[in-house]
């Protein structure tokens, strides 16, 4: 039995950072599919906030058992975040040539006239993040304020050359979407 007893949110949000985003910071390197070994990322977090050192894989597994999100991956000793990284090297996914014909993205209101315009772009991220489950990303858009949310067809967006790649049914991402795939749909 491991004997860390820090808490796991805080070793959560700690573990995202790196693999997301700053893994330099942490003094570790990812390798171009995003992994890193967890004891090295362990070892590394620990050194930063000394309340979270002693921790081993045992909780990285049960951060995913206890979180609502599967926001990382654990394979032979490895861990990488599952998406939202923002680091420079780009992070490949599993293309999926069949999206559901809808998609959804939650925003704040603030953003609707620029989405319209623009259409959705990845902003700090490497893609932008949709959602299969309407209801997601409802609650992805309250993140941001008071929320909207974007609904995508995915059939006109593939027309216009748009590929979609899959995390899992609450998380597709894509480069960009277009305004012409984009239809607002009034919040809850
Ligand atoms: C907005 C969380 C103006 C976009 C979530 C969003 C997700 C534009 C913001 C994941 C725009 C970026 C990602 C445009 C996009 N004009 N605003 N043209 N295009 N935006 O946080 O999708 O809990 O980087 O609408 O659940 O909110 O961390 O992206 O509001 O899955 O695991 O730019 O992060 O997951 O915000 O969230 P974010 P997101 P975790």
């Amino acid at each position: 039995m491991s004997a860390f007893t820090g808490d796991l949110v805080a070793l959560s949000r700690m573990v995202s950072h790196a693999l997301r985003h700053e893994p330099a910071a942490y003094g570790v390197t990812l390798d171009s599919g995003g992994w890193v070994d967890v004891d090295t990322l362990l070892a590394a977090i620990g050194r930063q906030k000394g309340e979270l050192s002693g921790a081993t894989e045992q909780q990285l597994h049960e951060i995913l058992a206890t979180s609502e999100k599967a926001r990382f991956e654990i394979h032979d000793g490895r861990v990488r975040a599952r998406y939202g990284h923002s680091v420079e090297t780009k992070i490949t996914h599993r293309t999926v040539d069949e999206p559901p014909a809808l998609l959804f993205h939650g925003t704040a209101r603030r953003n609707e006239a620029s989405i319209r315009e623009q259409g959705l772009l990845p902003s700090g991220r490497q893609y932008v993040h949709l959602s299969g489950d309407r209801d997601l990303a409802l609650r992805v858009g309250r993140r941001h304020g008071e929320a909207i949310v974007f609904v995508v067809d995915t059939a006109v967006a593939r027309e216009l050359g748009i590929r979609f790649f899959i995390v899992d049914d609450d998380v597709y991402l894509a480069d960009t979407v277009p305004p012409a795939a984009l239809s607002l749909e009034s919040a809850d």
